[in-house]
């Protein structure tokens, strides 16, 4: 069978402040696929990012890479308006997409992402952190992204 190939998405400019969790996620990701952007869960990386590549070159890359994706994962706890922007391509593209938020933040998760979950292209599994990301990740791989 052919390697899954994953795009992960998470707030870069948004904010880091979860960026050790998205660490944790990539790494867990890799053992479903290849994930094509394992630098969104760089701890090195800082909000500004990457200093090599202009915004032009990113936006280009990232979105050549997510039609290249047989699968979008996502965290959406850190509001992020490039996530957003990501997962209404993916939608539209009709790619078998997970966004992982977690309840215990205090927030309440854009109506246009929960509203766009339909258990088929688009689900939402709301955890609590880091502990449960392996089963949930499962989940979704054996049912919905094969
Ligand atoms: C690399 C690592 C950290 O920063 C960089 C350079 N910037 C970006 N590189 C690659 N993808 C990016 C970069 N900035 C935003 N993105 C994409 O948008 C990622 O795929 C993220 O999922 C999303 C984050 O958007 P913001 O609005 O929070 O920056």
């Amino acid at each position: 069978m052919e390697t899954l190939k994953i795009y992960f998405c998470a707030s870069i400019r948004g904010g880091r402040a979860d960026v050790l969790l998205y660490e944790h996620i990539v790494k867990t990701l890799a053992r479903f696929g290849k994930v094509l952007t394992e630098h969104v869960g760089d701890g090195e990386l800082g909000h500004t990012g990457e200093q090599d590549l202009d915004d032009g070159a990113i936006h280009d890359r990232d979105l050549d890479w997510l039609r290249q994706a047989d699968a979008v994962v996502a965290e959406v706890t850190q509001p992020s308006l490039g996530v957003g922007y990501e997962l209404g391509h993916a939608y539209l593209m009709r790619k078998p997409t997970l966004c992982l938020f977690r309840p215990s933040s205090g927030r309440r998760l854009s109506a246009m992402i929960r509203g766009a979950s339909d258990g088929e292209r688009m689900s939402v599994a709301d955890y609590v952190g880091q502990d449960d990301v392996e089963s949930v990740l499962e989940r979704f791989f054996n049912t919905r992204a094969r």
